[in-house]
């Protein structure tokens, strides 16, 4: 094992009540071996990106500090994702978990199995405005600083679950 790092983790679910999974989610992040959950974001709905014929999503992203190096933290996503539930069927269809290594250390990674930072991550409100909300001096490793993504991306679709502005 190795000198933890900071690892951050992309949560998404429609279905099977999503809220419910993104929390259970979160505390079971915490118990993942040499792991610590150090921030949970605000969970966010939102409109499903790829096809348009399933239900809203709600995402959310954790800050982890992890002693695991990316494959066995990948496996514990992984093992996390199927405890839930998830089957893995159509192409970006929905899913009762879906958890992506978005960032970890500030390290690039493509392998067969793991590309990091996760490739789509710059263009995902559901990805960029939950980040930013725990880690806004967060650097992408060969993108540059979230602050710049942010700028750029559409929040159209993206909305905070519960509402602000309530109590
Ligand atoms: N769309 C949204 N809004 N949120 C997700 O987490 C998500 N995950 C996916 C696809 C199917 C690409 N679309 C998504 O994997």
């Amino acid at each position: 094992m190795s000198a933890p790092v900071d690892a951050f983790v992309g949560l998404g679910s429609n279905l099977d009540d999503p809220a419910r999974q993104v929390r259970a989610a979160f505390a079971e992040l915490d118990t993942i071996d040499a792991t610590r959950l150090v921030a949970a974001s605000p969970l966010y709905r939102s409109a499903p990106v790829g096809p348009a014929d399933q239900p809203e999503y709600v995402n959310a992203v954790a800050w982890l500090h992890t002693g695991l190096e990316p494959d066995p933290l990948l496996d514990a996503l992984q093992s996390i994702e199927t405890r839930h539930g998830r089957v893995r069927g159509q192409h970006w269809g929905p899913r009762t978990l879906d958890l992506d290594l978005l960032l970890y250390a500030d390290r690039r990674i493509d392998t067969r199995r793991l590309v990091v930072p996760h490739p789509q991550m710059h263009q995902r409100a559901f990805v960029l405005v939950p980040l930013h909300d725990i880690a806004p001096d967060t650097f992408l490793p060969g993108l540059g600083p979230l602050e710049t993504w942010m700028n750029r991306v559409d929040r159209a679709g993206l909305r905070a679950d519960p509402p602000a502005g309530r109590d």
